[in-house]
């Protein structure tokens, strides 16, 4: 972890929410477990954002809106291809708080997505459909914030999906990945480091 923190520095945490930590709807392994060096990443920089996987009951990324679906396999959707889910992050529920021991007072944004029934979110800056904006963009930039440093869950999901728009969106990207947990679906976890690197993603451990 780089022990100082430029002025134009952010770290951006993604979904380190209860459904993404053991016990809960879609538990990623050992997602808990990066909380204390999250922490203390936290303490370590001066501008700290985070995203809140934040659906409605009903959302189309849950396999229980679609008749004879089961979680984890997929369905096309308007904008393509979407994996299905386990009901998760619901909004305002337990499964959807940040995790209890995040020290998350300090944030400047907590940046929600996925709150369109009809489309779901993976990416910090962009709805799955690649185009349609969560305004994070606007804000780090009208901020000068240009150098990112991300971390959470789930490595090879939202991290990666946020890494890669960042690249394109023209930050520098930094992701910490002892500070990230992945679910790793078929290879995902693989194909996700691989394309981050591709896309000028720089990784620290
Ligand atoms: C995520 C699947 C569904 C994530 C969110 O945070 O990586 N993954 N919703
Ligand atoms: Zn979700």
């Amino acid at each position: 972890m780089a022990a100082t923190s430029r002025e134009n520095d952010a770290l951006i945490i993604i979904d380190l929410q209860n459904d993404f930590c053991p016990g809960g709807a879609l538990a990623v392994s050992g997602g808990d477990e990066i909380v204390p060096l999250v922490n203390r990443m936290i303490a370590a920089h001066d501008h700290v954002v985070l995203t809140q996987d934040w659906h409605p009951s009903g959302h189309s990324s849950f396999a229980s809106s679609h008749a004879g679906k089961e979680p984890f396999g997929s369905i096309n959707l308007a904008y393509g291809s979407q994996t299905l889910w386990p009901d998760h992050c619901v909004q305002g529920s337990r499964g959807a708080e940040f995790h209890a021991g995040l020290a998350w007072t300090k944030a400047e944004l907590v940046i929600r997505k996925g709150f369109r029934t009809g489309i779901d979110s993976y990416s910090a800056f962009y709805e799955n459909d690649r185009t349609t904006p969560t305004g994070l963009a606007g804000y780090l930039r009208e901020r000068g914030l240009d150098r990112l440093t991300l971390v959470g869950l789930a490595t090879d999901f939202c991290v990666a999906y946020s890494a890669l728009d960042a690249r394109r969106l023209g930050f520098e990207v930094v992701v910490e990945l002892d500070a990230c947990r992945g679910i790793d679906l078929g290879g995902s976890l693989q194909a996700a480091l691989a394309d981050m690197r591709a896309a000028g993603v720089s990784f620290a451990a």
